[in-house]
């Protein structure tokens, strides 16, 4: 019988690695060959599928259902979806998790990475403007993340490489007898 499918559903605050994680995981997976993965990132997905949306509760939580439907419709064929937003209230992940348990697995990772590293780093200097009030109800600074109760896996890119996190994950998958 061919393998389920199954999502792995990334949380964590803004700059916590996620997008970076979630990308070197998407490389092993299609290295090791098969089966298609798909990859659904925050920003990404924002431009192409939500780009009517902002960031309040009600918007947040409509991106993070389609985000939801899209994972459980590639998993309900079988395929590999790899899910990487912010997704900071629990209800909503709890969710997210029923809609693709129906058809396989879901492995929630949380990238712990701490919010003073994540402000520390500022990628995109996005802290900076929520300090100074010029971004709104920005996750961590001026709105909620629901830190995860019981993930599959929780990491963090302050004291892991990269390549570790992704390495950590496809262990987990192995475990769980997914790959
Ligand atoms: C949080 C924001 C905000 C606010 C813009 N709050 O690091 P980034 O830049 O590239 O990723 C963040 C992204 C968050 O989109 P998500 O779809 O992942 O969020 S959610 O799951 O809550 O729907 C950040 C940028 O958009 N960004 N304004 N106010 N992040």
């Amino acid at each position: 019988r061919a393998q389920q499918g199954f999502t792995v559903f990334f949380t964590g605050l803004s700059g916590s690695g996620k997008s970076t994680v979630a990308n070197a995981l998407m490389v092993k997976l299609m290295e090791m060959g098969g089966r298609p993965v798909t990859l659904l990132d925050g920003d990404i997905v924002r431009k192409n599928l939500s780009s009517e949306l902002g960031f309040s509760k009600e918007h947040r939580d409509l991106n993070i259902r389609r985000i939801g439907y899209v994972a459980s419709e590639i998993t309900k064929n079988g395929g590999i979806a790899i899910c990487a937003p912010i997704a900071p209230y629990e209800t909503t992940r709890r969710a997210v998790r029923e809609d693709v348990e129906t058809f396989g697995a879901f492995v929630e990772v949380h990238i712990s990475t701490r919010l003073e590293e994540c402000e520390r780093r500022d990628r995109k200097g996005l802290y900076k403007l929520a300090r100074e009030g010029k971004i709104k109800e920005f996750t961590g600074i001026s709105d909620p993340y629901d830190e995860p109760v019981n993930p599959e896996l929780r990491l963090d890119t302050e004291n892991s490489e990269v390549d570790h996190c992704a390495h950590q994950v496809l262990l987990k998958l192995e475990q769980m007898g997914l790959v």
